[in-house]
């Protein structure tokens, strides 16, 4: 094989793989709860600090943001999400809740295979915060799917993650939408047991325990449920996993980056090799 050849053949395959790995991502971009809205999530090195409230007023600016909002209550709530590869980052600012209520609550849900379903299963998650007992803010409690249940409260159980963190607050200090006090949660989720993909199924709730149907929720109309005068109970509030949303993030294009380089630096030492080999013949 001479080697002009040889070079044709290199530049050939070299230039097949990002083809190739565009094919792919695409083939996993087409999951059905993308269809009930799909967040592109950032990645982002800057890591927040996992306190209740914004520790710098730019503490979530490179994050995505979403406005939840329910008019007949006036509330409005703003969603901040982003991610590092290994972890997921969410801050849950509820802008109108100025009370401090022992029930306040707010959750996400993950479908780790995205395969939704009408009850969570093994590979569904829910991690939820609720208010403080005499003032001394909760752990975030984990659930996972069993798949099987009378009704969607039964399909959870206790479960644990290693690194997962979650802080309920109450405090307007560094945020730069609003300054009095509120109501703020924020997450995060150690995404390392779980399959490496770019999507994830994902529900995100909120609510506000000091007025009636103060749940708000995304996607919206997602269907999750909650009033005042239930039993509080974290479980009780998601849908189906049919109906959450999904997340999409960048972990393809971190192998896509790193596979390239590798490959291309195999070919360019493949080929300065040989050009050296052949000044030396000549
Ligand atoms: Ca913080
Ligand atoms: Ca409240
Ligand atoms: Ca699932």
């Amino acid at each position: 094989m001479s080697l002009k050849f040889k070079k044709i053949l290199l530049t050939v395959i070299i230039s097949t793989i990002p083809f190739l790995y565009f094919i792919s991502y695409m083939n996993t971009t087409t999951k059905a709860l993308s269809t009930n809205g799909c967040i592109e999530i950032p990645f982002s090195t800057r890591t927040p600090t996992i306190d209740g409230k914004w520790t710098q007023q730019n503490e979530w600016s490179d994050a995505k943001e979403i406005t939840l909002k329910r008019e007949e209550q006036n509330h409005t709530v703003y969603i901040f999400i982003k991610h590092n590869t290994t972890h997921l980052f969410v801050l849950i600012d509820f802008l109108t809740d100025f009370t401090q209520s022992s029930y306040d609550k707010a959750g996400i849900c993950l479908d780790t295979n995205e395969n939704g379903g009408q009850l969570p299963e093994p590979d569904d998650y829910l991690f939820s915060l609720c208010g403080t007992v005499y003032g001394v803010p909760l752990p975030p409690e984990i659930y996972r799917g069993t798949g099987h249940g009378e009704n969607l409260e039964d399909a959870w159980i206790p479960h644990q993650i290693y690194n997962c963190q979650g802080k309920i607050g109450f405090t307007g200090e560094n945020d730069p939408y609003e300054n009095e006090k509120h109501r703020i949660y924020e997450f995060q989720i150690n995404l390392k047991f779980f399959p490496e993909t770019n999507h994830y199924g994902v529900y995100i709730f909120v609510c506000d325990y000091h007025t009636n149907y103060s749940l708000l929720e995304w996607p919206e109309n997602a269907g999750g449920k909650w009033e005042k005068p239930s039993n509080p109970d974290p479980k009780q509030i998601p849908p189906p996993p049919d109906n959450w949303g999904s997340i999409k993030d960048h972990f393809i294009g971190e192998k896509f980056d790193i596979a390239c380089f590798m490959l291309t630096a195999g070919a360019l030492t493949f080929l300065i090799s040989r050009f050296r080999r052949n000044i030396a013949k000549a």
